[in-house]
């Protein structure tokens, strides 16, 4: 079958990749979607199930970091556009391994540009799409927004490696023309998140009556957002935002850690027949993460302007949703939190 354009996605084994990979496969039947991934811990196959028999959708696994393999796939493959997920995404793992980060964050990337440089010859008919975070703005007090125009102040090793990779791609856009669009988005919760970030790590101990880790004294605030109101944004920064262009997302929706658990524990006592108080007890706090950001909010009238995007869902919606994805999908958490996906990797392709 003959396809109009080969759209590459990186990183679509991942929480928001495997989003991104079902809402592309599923919406546009006349583009093949390839997805690479080095299927870190973090990258899990089960996220894809039920996309990865459609004829429009292939998976190589791969690392972002080898050049030669990054340069030989734009090669054969001539790809329309690139949607640039693939990461080392967790801070408090880049501040026991700034390394990995590196590695992957800012050469993988540049790996990238450099490869899809030599497959662009009519600059306007491609792009290269970079998903990044709003951790690059570093930190914000009581007040205040993060606009598309704050100035970069990362302060974890993982903030400092998206904001370089940020920096690559727009001085790759300066320097080469090549055509590019980027966007920063506020922290992500839904289905198939690894249950190391808080949402699903609150909810997989709870589910098993283990302590809940609250950092400090819970009082960080984040601006949440459903990921599949991230993924809507995604398709459509990728298919009407102005190249050269950067595009904030976010939910609008701050939280200090402590009232967003303790907003957990009631929905999850609900769901589990407990009474009142009964997850609450699990709350337990535990020392800072070093050098803590106190507060993201992101202003996101840009993107709600140009392009028309908002949220789809009310938070209590969207945690709701989640928190009954994961009690439904208990095999998953077991897999993914034992490692015993491989195993399904090597039954169903003969992947190690
Ligand atoms: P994730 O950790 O769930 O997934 C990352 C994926 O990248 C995994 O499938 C992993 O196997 C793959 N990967 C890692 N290193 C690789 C390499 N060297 N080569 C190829 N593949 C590799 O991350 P996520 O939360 O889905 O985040 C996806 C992207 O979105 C990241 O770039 C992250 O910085 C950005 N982002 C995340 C959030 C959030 O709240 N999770 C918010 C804003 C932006
Ligand atoms: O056990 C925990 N206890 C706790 O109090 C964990 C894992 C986190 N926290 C705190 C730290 C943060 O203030 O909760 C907040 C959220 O932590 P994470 O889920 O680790 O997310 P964060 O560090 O804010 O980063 C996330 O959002 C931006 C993603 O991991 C990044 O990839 C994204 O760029």
């Amino acid at each position: 079958m003959m396809f109009e354009k080969k759209i590459l996605i990186t990183g679509g084994a991942g929480f928001i990749g495997s989003h991104v990979i079902r809402r592309f496969v599923n919406n546009y039947s006349n583009c093949l979607i390839i997805n690479i991934d080095k299927l870190t811990y973090a990258g899990n196959l089960e996220n894809l199930k039920e996309i990865e028999t459609k004829s429009n959708y292939r998976f190589v696994k791969g690392d972002i970091v080898d050049a030669d393999f990054i340069f030989k796939l734009f090669e054969e493959h001539q790809f329309d556009g690139v949607i640039h997920l693939a990461a080392e995404s967790h801070v408090d793992r880049s501040i026991s391994n700034p390394i990995e980060f590196i590695n992957t964050n800012i050469i993988g990337t540049a790996n990238l540009l450099n490869a899809f440089r030599s497959i662009c010859k009519n600059t306007d008919e491609k792009r290269f799409y970079h998903v990044s975070t709003d951790e690059v703005y570093g930190s914000l007090g009581e007040s205040g927004f993060f606009t598309e125009e704050t100035s970069y102040d990362p302060r974890s090793p993982y903030s400092a490696s998206k904001a370089s990779s940020d920096h690559l791609v727009r001085a790759y856009h300066h320097t080469f023309k090549i055509p590019v669009v980027i966007s920063n988005c506020s922290n992500n919760y839904g289905s198939h998140q690894f249950p190391e970030k808080l949402i699903p790590l609150a909810i997989n101990n709870i589910k098993n009556n283990k302590p809940v880790p609250v950092y400090g004294e819970g009082v960080n605030i984040r601006d949440w957002l459903f990921v599949e109101d991230h993924a809507l944004a995604i398709d459509m920064i990728y298919h009407k935002g102005k190249i050269g262009e950067t595009y904030n997302i976010g939910g609008s929706n701050e939280w200090k850690n402590i009232d967003l658990i303790h907003k957990l524990c009631e929905i999850m006592d609900k769901k589990l027949n407990r009474l009142a108080g009964t997850s609450a007890k699990l709350i337990t706090f535990v020392k800072d993460r070093a050098g803590h950001d106190l507060r993201y909010a992101i202003d996101s009238s840009k993107i709600q302007a140009a392009l028309g995007w908002k949220p789809s869902v009310t938070f209590e919606q969207g945690l709701e949703k989640t928190v009954d994805w994961y009690l439904a999908n208990e095999a998953w958490l077991n897999h993914i939190t034992s490692g015993a996906y491989k195993t399904y990797y090597k039954q169903q392709y003969n992947i190690a």
